[in-house]
């Protein structure tokens, strides 16, 4: 990782003309209708289950809260940012859900969170305990040992997990504005982690954070998002670091500091979790 001075680079305020991808901006209504309106048409899973992983710092609670903001036409806070928590050390297994009518009725969609990366190797999870977490060994409320993987006789270890229990797609968040993205440690780490997906043939998608940060143009406006040659140029750096293909990047704004949502920047998280939810859908029914 780059020190201080060089990570917060900023690229010169260009756009292209033309979007390179093309989202209809009034359409948030409709979008929102989909998600409120899905249910797994398999009914062994009760619930699509997205694990988010990334360096710590990348915006994984943010993408949540921020999903969560948009189903409930307000800024949340469930999923603590790491800039308040003081328990950075440990690393709790838990389920989060969004509540959909009232208490006791979820969306039937749920995120869970792993550090994966960190700079200080001894604090991230272990590839290996990630690698169980996607095969559904790992029980909600398990609490990682940063030195040591969960063993067989621990109590939050499912000795038999159904496809209830995976993990049906695979989220890795990454952090749009430093300008080196990823270091040779943690692309080395998130590589170990998405051939292990890949051979559980669990779909993979990347999310790009802090797209506000990172391009003036998008923070002045979140419409030029898929304009801005910044991004652009993030995403090519992710396609050739983690072979993720372009089309399986998703750039998203969370909210952060906002106090009230807004539609644009509801639009193009629906976006992205419309994706998220149509990829694990695909993987339950295609076992
Ligand atoms: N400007 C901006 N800040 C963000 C964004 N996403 C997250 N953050 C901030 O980045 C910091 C780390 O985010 P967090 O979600 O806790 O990262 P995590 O460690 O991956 O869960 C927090 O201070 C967030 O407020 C974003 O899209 N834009
Ligand atoms: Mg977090």
């Amino acid at each position: 990782m780059g020190n201080a001075f060089n990570k917060k680079r900023r690229s010169s305020p260009e756009t292209f003309p033309e979007p390179w991808r093309n989202i209809p901006w009034n359409h948030k209504n409709t979008d929102l209708q989909v998600v409120k309106d899905y249910h797994p048409r398999n009914n062994e899973v009760q619930q699509i289950r997205i694990l988010l992983h990334g360096p710590s710092g990348s915006g994984k609670s943010g993408f949540f809260n921020s999903v969560d903001s948009t189903l409930q036409g307000r800024v949340t806070g469930q999923a603590a940012p790491d800039a308040i928590s003081h328990d950075s050390f440990t690393q709790k297994y838990k389920t989060y859900k969004i509540q959909k009518g009232g208490p006791g009725t979820p969306y039937p969609f749920v995120f869970t969170d792993i550090m994966g990366l960190d700079r200080d190797a001894n604090r991230g999870v272990s590839v290996e305990d990630i690698k169980l977490a996607m095969m559904g060994h790992i029980k909600d409320g398990y609490t990682f040992n940063p030195i040591a993987k969960i063993s067989e006789d621990d109590n939050y270890y499912n000795k038999e997990p159904t496809l209830k229990d995976r993990v049906h797609v695979l989220v890795c968040v990454i952090s749009a504005d430093t300008s080196n993205i990823l270091s040779d440690e943690h692309v080395e780490k998130l590589r170990e982690v998405r051939l292990a997906a890949r051979d559980m043939g669990i779909p993979q998608v990347a999310i790009l954070t802090k797209i506000d940060e990172a391009c003036p143009e998008v923070k002045k406006d979140i419409k030029n998002v898929y304009k801005s040659m910044y991004v652009k140029k993030q995403m090519e750096k992710i396609k050739v670091a983690l072979g993720i293909p372009e089309s399986y990047i998703f750039p998203v704004k969370n909210y952060h500091s906002e106090i009230d949502t807004d539609d644009d920047t509801d639009t193009v998280i629906l976006s992205a979790l419309r994706r998220i939810i149509n990829f694990g859908e695909d993987f339950v029914n295609n076992l």
